[in-house]
């Protein structure tokens, strides 16, 4: 396993990009963990969100009845309590990278709520890549957690672990290529 990993990095990055591989790799995860919590606010709604509500709020007001008026924004703030809530139970995002052919990291710890977005973003075009589900907690679908098939640069995959639990993900084309989810509570 090991001299397989060490004769695929050498055969296809060199030594220097390899450094920079892991460099890269820490980036991204720091910067999403910043921008999450920024998004994801302790409580209470985004500006976009409040935005939002204040609208459909005001659109209320054009109903024909003062009765439909009330259940309009009875309706209205419940949704937007639900999505307060959510707000506040939002964990961090963290990033793996593909690569030609493995996960960057291809081992990561992570608690229930947060989310992992696996980015094809060095993934050079030159091997399609995905991310299925091999083995997870019972209960978790595996479809629910399977991306395409590709080489798209631009493309991202993103899901949320609500399940605690070992996920252990594959892509089915390079069977080398798998990494390991532990979500703890
Ligand atoms: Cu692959």
């Amino acid at each position: 396993m090991s001299a397989l990993l060490n004769k695929r990095l050498s055969g296809i990055l060199g030594a220097g990009l390899v450094a920079l591989a892991v460099g890269v790799a820490g980036t991204p995860a720091a910067a999403a963990t910043a921008s999450g919590s920024a998004d994801a606010q302790v409580s209470g709604l985004t500006k976009k969100q409040k935005k939002k509500k204040k609208k459909e709020l005001k659109n209320c007001d054009k109903k024909s009845t003062k009765k439909k008026v009330k259940k309009c924004k009875k309706q209205v703030n419940k949704k937007y309590k639900k999505k307060s809530k959510q707000n506040a139970n939002q964990g961090k995002t963290v990033v793996v990278n593909l690569f030609d052919n493995f996960f960057q990291p291809s081992q990561q710890s992570i608690k229930v709520n947060d989310s992992i977005k696996w980015s094809w973003k060095n993934v050079i075009g030159r091997e399609a890549h995905n991310v299925t589900l091999d083995k997870g907690p019972s209960g978790v679908k595996r479809d629910s957690f399977t991306s395409y098939t590709t080489v798209d640069p631009g493309y991202t995959f993103k899901r949320t672990f609500t399940t605690p639990g070992t996920y252990a993900f594959v892509c089915t084309l390079h069977f080398g290529m798998t990494m390991d989810v532990k979500v703890s509570k």
